[in-house]
């Protein structure tokens, strides 16, 4: 996310750099690679401009605090206007009131508004505790309708059997008068959608909203974030012509630029209340500026990747493998386990990106996919592994080892790898062990704070000897490390 605007905004700090103190000549480079950063983003011109002239009248005025380097200042400055125009403060729905409240999802068609509505029902049932009905409205495209309701089946959410022949409004009526008697909090509504905006579209969409209108609806507007300024335009039109409550940003996973997350909320006023970060029902973020602005300026998102963390990794199991771990036993179901739930946070590279100054040394080092298709592989080697060979790997002699090779379509020498790769950490973990118990402190330098990932060596969540934490404590992760 973001990647290239990082880039330059680093390139554009270095300028000031071994400066004494900030003043106009010498800011005036460190702005104008600013500009062209956001301009290259994409970002609208008046954005930009505006953003610029607020960064240097803050930069050269009175707050600047003598004794802190011009560059971290200047960074700081940046951070905060960022967060500034994208909102500052997150927003989410409107729940607090009496149900069913219904919550229109609109937008152009392949946007991402039927995924969408899948992710908030989610979102909606676990995190808000809130029941749902899903109701597709998509009366253009039957296939929607489908896709929606595989969705809500494979999520075990409730659905609306909408009767497509009929006018959208209708579909809502019915849909609201249905959530009423069975009790639902929510009604998510998967509107239809075309490849350009159109007055029939738009019409039609007020007519829903009016319909309505008493139950005063939430209507989020979902924009592939990809599309940078041509999502802001449309975005507007929509605002003008429904009114809507709030933007969803899709498709943050991909190389979008930054244009449309930077500008929407200045250019219409409608905040960004959600982003969409893959096509799997768990990736969707609520819209926070400030940690963005932090993501932006390479600072990391440790907020969010505790956040994460927290839902990925299942204390109990954490708990009875540190146990196992304490008594000298690591096994390769552990190690699985362990595998696994860092796979839940996330992409490798999108988890170390939320770690303070991962961002640019990702940049330099490249290509994460070796080293994603290398935990792959050893995924599927596990998985050729009998569950007595996983408690035990010193089962593994070389006529099972043929055996797994042959299961996991791996030579015999990757197999070998693999379990020669797993005895230097069970070493290894032996000896942590040993330290821990012998009351080593913190052991600083052994990437304190950081996730390790299977095959780099100590393991995910046990250092220090620390149980993992309880939930919903906020600042510590389960990787408990004083480094955040
Ligand atoms: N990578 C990525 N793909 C997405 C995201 N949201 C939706 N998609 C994909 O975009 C395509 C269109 O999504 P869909 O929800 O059907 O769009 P709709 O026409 O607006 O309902 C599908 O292939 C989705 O899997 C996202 O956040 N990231
Ligand atoms: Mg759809």
């Amino acid at each position: 996310m973001f990647d290239s605007l990082s880039e330059k905004f680093n390139d554009a700090f270095k300028n000031l750099q071994g400066k004494g103190k900030i003043s106009e000549s010498n800011i005036e480079d460190a702005l104008k690679q600013v500009r062209t950063a956001l301009l290259e983003a994409d970002v609208n011109f008046k954005v930009v401009k505006e953003f610029t002239s607020a960064v240097k009248e803050q930069a050269l005025g009175e707050k600047v605090i003598r004794g802190v380097d011009p560059d971290q200042q200047f960074i700081k400055i940046i951070q905060d206007e960022l967060a500034k125009i994208m909102g500052n403060a997150n927003e989410e729905v409107d729940l607090e009131r009496p149900g069913p409240i219904p919550i229109l999802i609109v937008g152009l068609n392949g946007q991402g508004k039927t995924t969408f509505s899948g992710k908030l029902s989610k979102h909606l049932t676990e995190k808000k505790k809130k029941s749902v009905l899903l109701v597709p409205a998509d009366t253009y495209r039957p296939a929607a309708k489908d896709q929606l309701i595989t969705l809500a089946k494979s999520m075990d959410m409730d659905w609306f059997d909408s009767d497509l022949t009929g006018h959208p409004k209708d579909i809502a009526l019915a849909a609201l008068e249905y959530a009423k008697e069975q009790k639902k909090d929510v009604v998510i509504i998967d509107t239809a959608g075309r490849l350009h905006v159109d007055e029939e579209l738009m019409g039609q969409l007020k007519e829903v909203k009016e319909a309505i209108a008493d139950k005063n609806p939430e209507v989020l507007m979902v924009a592939d974030a990809m599309t940078g300024q041509e999502a802001v335009n449309v975005a507007k039109v929509f605002h003008d012509a429904i009114g809507c409550t709030g933007v969803v940003l899709s498709k943050m996973d991909s190389d979008a630029r930054g244009g449309a997350a930077l500008s929407i909320r200045h250019v219409t006023g409608i905040p960004i209340k959600y982003i969409s970060v893959g096509e799997k029902m768990k990736d969707l973020e609520l819209f926070h500026p400030d940690r963005l602005a932090g993501r932006i300026l390479d600072m990391g998102d440790v907020v969010t990747l505790v956040e994460k963390a927290e839902e990925a990794i299942d204390e109990k199991e954490a708990e009875r493998m540190m146990k196992n771990m304490e008594k000298g036993n690591f096994t390769v179901e552990d190690f699985m386990k362990q595998m696994d739930m860092i796979k839940n946070l996330g992409s490798m590279s999108s988890i170390l990106k939320m770690i303070p100054g991962m961002g640019g040394m990702l940049r330099q080092a490249g290509d994460l996919t070796p080293a994603e298709d290398e935990m792959k592989r050893m995924r599927v080697i596990i998985d050729s592994m009998t569950k007595q060979e996983r408690q035990n790997y010193k089962l593994i002699k070389e006529s099972r080892m043929d055996r797994i090779s042959k299961g996991s379509g791996n030579t015999l020498k990757q197999v070998k790898d693999f379990i020669q790769k797993f005895r230097q950490m069970e070493k290894m973990m032996g000896g942590m062990m040993q330290m821990m118990k012998g009351g080593m402190p913190g052991m600083p330098g052994m990437g304190g704070g950081m996730p390790s990932l299977p095959g780099m060596g100590d393991q995910a969540g046990f250092r220090q000897g620390k149980k993992p934490k309880k939930k919903g404590k906020g600042k510590k992760g389960p990787w408990g490390g004083g480094y955040f």
